[in-house]
């Protein structure tokens, strides 16, 4: 949805920024919000980034803004308290100009952290921290090492964090529950495409079983539940110019998760040799280099505090989560490309044989992934 740059002003100007508006551009290639950065000028010159937060994905933009404004206070107090600078080692909710609220915003008590417009859509924004750099991917083990310690840092600190958070997504890494949507979408067949995808239903059939005794464990409390992200690939964090963590962004779907999901999306992410979306399926494999350089940042965070089946399960949970990809990715095809955004016909079934490639890899180096997790986790 396209709007007017006075438009996209009047939305900016609802939020407390310092400095006068004076550019708002769009930001990034996120699947699911629109993002822009919003600079300002004068007195007080800052950046802030401005997000549209999808509402038909994320059906309760106020809990999710909740959750996120806990998590990061409690995070900035453990900075703070740490000697470290809580306004670039966590995000910054920017809260709303008072005088923009209204009389029932006012009394909502997520009321200041967004902003609902005319059309329904839900406004959010934080402030952008300066010279902070993303990676698309990760290049180097240096970089997956750093990562890996990043997230492990961010779950350390959300480690004695009580409140329970809102379930911004139902299910999120619930393959039961990705099950039951799974069957649904076969049935309704929205688009017509079940007829030509034989083979990639196959897929996902033939790992079911073993998908859902892992998930078991969880169920039954045998792999604990904490405070995670739940999105950790590797542009979901800023580094700094020389390559350190700065901290964690995006924290949509931050919630009460097990912490393998965080490791094992991670996984996905930085160990890929080629491209989430890869057309050609020879560049798809794990590395197995970047795999024991993540887990071995991870792991020097993580050490100690995790429990026996978490460190039995850390391995698995690349597939685990990678499968879900797979599925998550073939699901969104079958209905009818509506949950990611695509950028031409079939962008989804591209996605879903790149990601099936990975998984394939993960498991051809599945025990030599155990070894390694041995190796840093004991
Ligand atoms: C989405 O929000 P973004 O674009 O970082 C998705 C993740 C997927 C990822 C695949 C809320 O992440 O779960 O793993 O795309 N987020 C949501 O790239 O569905
Ligand atoms: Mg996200």
């Amino acid at each position: 949805m396209n709007r007017t740059p006075e438009e996209m002003l009047e939305i900016a100007s609802k939020f407390e920024t310092t400095g006068e508006i004076a550019e708002i551009k769009p930001l990034g290639p996120g699947f699911i919000n629109d993002t822009f950065i919003v600079k300002t000028e004068g007195e007080g010159a800052s950046k802030y980034i401005l997000q549209r937060k999808n509402h038909l994905i994320f059906p309760d933009v106020p809990g999710m803004m909740m959750n996120i404004e806990l998590v990061t206070e409690h995070i900035k107090k453990k900075v703070a308290a740490e000697g470290g600078d809580p306004m670039r080692e966590v995000l910054t909710v920017t809260r709303r100009r008072p005088e923009s609220m209204t009389e029932d915003e006012r009394k909502d008590p997520a009321g200041d952290l967004y902003y609902k417009d005319e059309d329904g859509n839900y406004w959010a924004m934080c402030v952008f921290i300066e010279g902070s750099v993303t990676y698309e991917k990760a290049d180097t083990p240096e970089l997956c090492y750093k990562g890996g310690e990043g997230i492990g840092k961010f779950q350390a600190q959300l480690s004695d964090f009580t409140t329970t958070l809102n379930e911004t997504i139902k299910g999120f890494h619930n393959i039961r529950w990705r099950f039951e949507q799974w069957d649904e979408a076969l049935r309704k067949d929205a688009a017509g495409r079940v007829k030509d995808l034989a083979e990639e239903i196959s897929w996902i059939d033939s790992r079911r079983d073993e998908m859902l005794d892992f998930w078991k464990k969880v169920e039954d409390g045998t792999i604990p539940t904490r405070v995670t992200h739940n999105d950790t690939k590797i542009s979901n964090i800023l580094f700094d110019q020389k390559g350190d963590v700065l901290c964690v962004i995006d924290l949509d779907t931050c919630m009460s998760s097990t912490s393998l999901n965080d490791f094992g999306d991670a996984i996905r992410s930085y160990t890929n040799t080629g491209a989430e979306d890869d057309k050609n399926l020879d560049n798809v494999s794990m590395s197995l280099e970047m795999f024991e350089a993540y887990t071995r940042g991870y792991l020097s965070q993580r050490k100690g505090n995790l429990t026996e089946s978490e460190i039995e399960n850390l391995a698995f949970s690349a597939r685990y989560i990678t499968y879900e990809q797979v599925l998550r990715f073939l699901m969104d095809y079958i209905d009818g490309d509506k949950y990611y955004k695509t950028a031409y016909p079939g962008h989804n079934l591209v996605r879903t044989h790149a990601q099936y490639k990975l998984l394939q890899s993960i498991e051809s180096q599945y025990d030599d992934m155990k070894k390694i997790v041995d190796k840093y986790a004991r």
